[in-house]
């Protein structure tokens, strides 16, 4: 018999739902480990997790549902932490945009567009003479930025900043977003969590998925899905120590973002909601934050508190296209960086 459906707290996700393979063994986390104690005493790290996850309906899978996230948010931020002196873990939705690659996106940048071939000339007797191979240049246009780009990537390899975990799946997510959380508490306030990915709000628990390929052939298909645990809560009160938390809200009625950012806040105790909507969120957000004296250090408030005053700080950029690209992740990413200076100074 498969289960009724449920709500699951975080405790009952994560003791009925399976253990992704990433974390079957010690791999991983021992790499995301090392990572933070390499850092942990010269820079801060900030956790980015980017993109959508889906939500698998057979076990064999052939189906699932996705969301609109394309990485975009979380790739540019991470960018932009980075050039801020961050320690970056991007925790990504696999193949989905990643920082410094993503402005070469075979959509909108393909890669092989901006390259050129310059074939050995027949005129050049020394290059007839030395068998020379043809050459791959980059198309004058597209040299400068490229040479941005591939500077800040070397840069960034070489002093090893970024460490990519992938995951797939809500479980495979909730479960990495649980390890590296924890293993990032060691770092007190001086760690931030910056949660731009798109969750689902639904999962198909294992017990009650299909095995193999739904088949049709019976008419419509009905599936009732269970809420995902509200993960803000333990990260908040339990693995995350003192860090700095900042999550998203999208919503597509504009309406919505402040009261459901200020119930987030009210409900989980966190630091910032940066709230915004489908189409205008490449250019418009607003942060949502617990007006200074009214949120001690991570805690929750107790049920019947009366809800305490909350700040807006709406950042706008302008919408036409500009030259050098303005991009409000940068303007995001500076505001939150100066705010962490402030709740690492009341520390
Ligand atoms: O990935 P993207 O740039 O296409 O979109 C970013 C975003 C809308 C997913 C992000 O800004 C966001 O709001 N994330 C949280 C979504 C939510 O669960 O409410």
């Amino acid at each position: 018999m498969m289960p009724d459906t449920q709500t699951f707290s975080a405790e009952q996700y994560f003791a009925t739902q399976p253990k992704p393979a990433c974390l079957q063994d010690d791999r991983l986390m021992n790499d995301v480990r090392d990572f933070i104690a390499r850092h942990k005493h010269n820079r801060r790290v900030v956790l980015v997790t980017s993109g959508g996850t889906t939500v698998p309906l057979e076990l064999n899978v052939v189906r699932f549902l996705d969301n609109i996230s394309a990485g975009t948010r979380g790739a540019s931020s991470a960018e932009y932490f980075l050039k801020q002196g961050y320690a970056v873990i991007f925790m990504h939705r696999q193949f989905s945009l990643q920082p410094f690659s993503r402005n070469y996106s075979h959509s909108t940048h393909p890669f092989l567009d901006f390259l050129e071939i310059e074939e050995p000339s027949s005129a050049n007797q020394e290059q007839q003479a030395t068998g020379s191979q043809p050459q791959i240049t980059v198309k004058p246009s597209e040299r400068a930025a490229l040479l941005t780009v591939l500077r800040a990537y070397k840069a960034v390899q070489a002093e090893g900043t970024m460490l990519i975990l992938n995951f797939v799946t809500v479980n495979e997510y909730l479960f990495l977003l649980r390890e590296v959380s924890q293993a990032m508490g060691s770092l007190g306030s001086n760690a931030m969590y910056y949660l731009a990915a798109a969750v689902s709000d639904f999962f198909l628990p294992r017990q009650r998925m299909y095995e193999h390929k739904i088949q049709s052939g019976k008419g419509s298909l009905l599936i009732e899905m269970d809420q995902v645990p509200k993960i803000l809560k333990p990260m908040v009160a339990d693995w995350t120590l003192g860090g700095f938390i900042v999550s998203f809200k999208l919503e597509t009625d504009q309406s919505l973002i402040i009261p459901k950012a200020r119930q987030a806040l009210e409900r989980y105790g966190h630091q910032v909601v940066i709230g915004n909507d489908l189409y205008h969120r490449k250019y418009r957000v607003v942060l949502i934050s617990p007006a200074k004296s009214s949120s001690p250090k991570g805690t929750a408030l107790p049920d019947g508190d009366l809800p305490p005053e909350y700040e807006e700080w709406w950042i706008e950029i302008d919408s036409s296209p500009s030259v050098p690209p303005k991009e409000i992740e940068e303007e995001i990413v500076k505001e939150l960086v100066r705010r962490h200076d402030a709740w690492i100074a009341q520390d």
